[in-house]
């Protein structure tokens, strides 16, 4: 299919990428699994690792499983290339890796997953990386702290917890006018490229976690970096074989590739039991405040408008207190008490003790989230049927 290119997500997502199996003609691609591969002769192998000739040497360097799957990551987010990893903060860690070293400069958004805070705050500055944390849909602010040695900025859209929205475009402009060589790499696990085309708005390099609506059920951590293809050529040479090792196995990519199947029905149907339940909450008298980029009431709206296709999955929504989101949490019967989102199952969960728990007391009010937050991944039950559920937990406090 030569244009599958100008098809849609929903066909991409199906038919993306050339497997070279034609074995048994399998409808899905097999799982190869398997460390090594046979070289027919000695020098053969001498002249794969040369990058003399095409063809598998070792499942670190490339699987035929993985591969095919990277190739549709790459149509989806309209990429030249994509590498896979074994988790999100494997493509994050591998990414960045890639980009700095000691003596550079990142400037990164506040507002991030806790464990890739924990990688720029704590990780990087171990090794010399000078990483600035601000507020990055604050364009003054961005043009402000770029310098001769800033090298990536770093961002996610929506962000987690909060839902904050950064102007991509205005961002990528804003870094690649003062310097073009600047990466600026965006986290689109949020809004998924069903939603959202980081590179189409000026980004160099998109991250995944995978875990989450790409695989979609619950059942595989994963993560992927999307960007051009010499630089992702850096990326698996350098920041996976090298530096992280983190690659990702040809079962879970079989899996991810099952999930993918469904991706351009499950997102809509998850903004719309998002978008029901945000109207809800903001109707409930015990709900303080609702972070859902889709309402109006949120600074972010015209941007994301702009900037999405629709609002995404995820909503966060602050309670009077820490205890009073436990108790609320401990109340629901059909919503779950866990970390992670973009599954089946509506998730819930308390940012400040859970997934933003690397950041301190100051540096979570620093970056606008309360104790008081509570995070929803909504799910794909039905969406009246998760709001009868919140209202009666709602009532219990
Ligand atoms: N980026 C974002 C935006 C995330 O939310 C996460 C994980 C990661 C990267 C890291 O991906 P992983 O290594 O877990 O595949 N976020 C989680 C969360 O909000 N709850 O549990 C994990």
């Amino acid at each position: 299919m030569d244009d599958i290119k100008n098809m849609s997500i929903a066909t991409k997502a199906i038919h993306g990428g050339v497997s070279k199996e034609k074995g048994y003609g399998s409808l899905s691609m097999p799982i190869y699994q398997t460390s090594t591969f046979v070289f027919e002769t000695a020098e053969q192998g001498g002249r794969r690792f040369a990058g003399e000739e095409e063809g598998y040497i070792y499942s670190r360097l490339g699987n035929p499983t993985v591969s095919l799957l990277e190739e549709k990551i790459a149509l989806l987010e309209g990429a030249e290339a994509c590498v896979a990893f074994s988790s999100g903060m494997g493509a994050i860690s591998s990414t960045l890796w890639s980009i700095a070293g000691a003596g550079k400069h990142i400037i990164a958004d506040g507002t991030l997953y806790g464990c890739t805070f924990a990688l720029l705050n704590h990780g990087m500055p171990r090794y010399g990386v000078e990483v600035d944390f601000i507020d990055t849909s604050d364009l003054d602010a961005v043009k402000a702290h770029l310098k001769e040695n800033t090298c990536c900025v770093y961002l996610e859209s929506p962000a987690n917890p909060t839902l904050k929205i950064e102007d991509i475009e205005e961002v990528a402009k804003i870094a690649h006018e003062y310097n073009p060589e600047i990466k600026v790499v965006v986290d689109n696990t949020f809004a998924t490229p069903v939603l959202q085309n980081p590179l189409a708005l000026g980004a160099d390099v998109v991250v995944h976690s995978a875990t989450k609506y790409l695989n979609g059920h619950g059942d595989v951590i994963a993560g992927f970096s999307c960007g051009k293809a010499d630089f992702m050529a850096d990326v698996r040479l350098f920041g996976l074989k090298d530096m992280t090792g983190s690659v990702l196995g040809p079962q879970e990519a079989f899996l991810i590739m099952r999930g993918l199947k469904t991706l351009a029905l499950r997102v809509p149907k998850h903004v719309e039991n998002a978008r029901m339940i945000a109207e809800y909450l903001e109707s409930e008298p015990k709900c303080k405040k609702v972070y859902y980029p889709g309402l109006e009431s949120h600074p972010g709206h015209e941007i994301a408008a702009k900037q999405m296709k629709d609002f995404g999955g995820m909503l966060s929504f602050e309670v009077e207190s820490r205890e009073a989101g436990a108790k609320l949490c401990n109340a629901l019967e059909l919503c779950t008490c866990a970390v992670s989102l973009g599954d089946a199952e509506t998730l819930i969960e308390h940012p400040a003790s859970m997934t933003h728990s690397p950041y301190t007391a100051e540096e979570l009010a620093e970056a606008g989230i309360p104790e008081g937050l509570i995070r929803l991944a909504v799910g794909l039950e039905e969406g009246e049927e998760i709001i009868a559920d919140l209202k009666q937990a709602f009532a219990k406090l």
